[in-house]
């Protein structure tokens, strides 16, 4: 049985859509960033980053492995599965690509760009012009791989779809006054965004966890 620990952000919400993709059971325990619950001694020893996600998988036998950092829990659940990662060959190549590009660019980028765009109390121009600027480069990225792939790896939906999803979908969201005027132009963004959010899964995972 796997134990999810996890919060209501995007890096937050990639692993219950790939649990629910993968219909494996599994429980969640929320962890509310907004309270210091991630620096709580239990949960640092599951994920001694202090952030979420991580999980901890259990046999029969009851022995358990640990996993923290989003790509490598998608890795994992994939390995586990056998399912939407590609086991050898260039395709699996593909799809670790745009993992890695997700987890080492979209994601901080963004992140970022909502700090200083959103949250940050006191204003830095800089600040904002910069990740605005490295957002805006990233999703035209993804808007030229999606004008010539169904999917952002490729032929095939696979984690790095899902990766990407939540991140997207805050742009859409909740920094749509700093992103949304050029999301609204990138078509093959806007068709990926409609293929990947009629998915039941993707519909269930993005409503999770709740924060009650
Ligand atoms: N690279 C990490 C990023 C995880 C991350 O930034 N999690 C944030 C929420 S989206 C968090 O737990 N923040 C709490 C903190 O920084 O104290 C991953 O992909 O799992």
């Amino acid at each position: 049985m796997i134990t999810l620990y996890t919060w209501t952000t995007p890096n937050g919400r990639k692993i219950p859509i790939m649990l629910e993709e993968l219909g494996i059971p599994y429980t969640i325990e929320t962890v509310n960033i907004g309270e210091g619950e991630q620096f709580k001694p239990e949960f640092l020893a599951i994920s001694p980053n202090n952030k979420i996600p991580a999980i901890v998988d259990t046999d029969a036998d009851g022995r358990t492995v640990a996993v923290f950092e989003s790509g490598a829990i998608l890795t994992y659940l994939a390995e586990k599965t056998g399912r939407l990662l590609p086991a050898s060959g260039p395709e699996r190549y593909k799809v670790l690509e745009w993992l890695h590009w997700q987890i080492g660019g979209l994601g901080p980028m963004f992140g970022q760009l909502g700090f200083f765009e959103l949250r940050a109390k006191e204003k830095s121009e800089l600040a904002s012009k910069h990740f605005l600027d490295e957002a805006e480069r990233l999703l035209g990225v993804m808007d030229r791989q999606l004008a010539h792939h169904s999917w952002l790896a490729g032929a095939e939906y696979s984690i790095a779809d899902i990766a990407a999803y939540p991140w997207v979908m805050a742009a859409a969201e909740k920094m749509r006054p700093v992103l949304g005027s050029q999301l609204e132009s990138l078509h093959n963004v806007q068709r990926w965004l409609a293929l990947v959010g009629a998915r039941p899964a993707v519909q269930r995972g993005m409503a999770l966890p709740k924060a009650g």
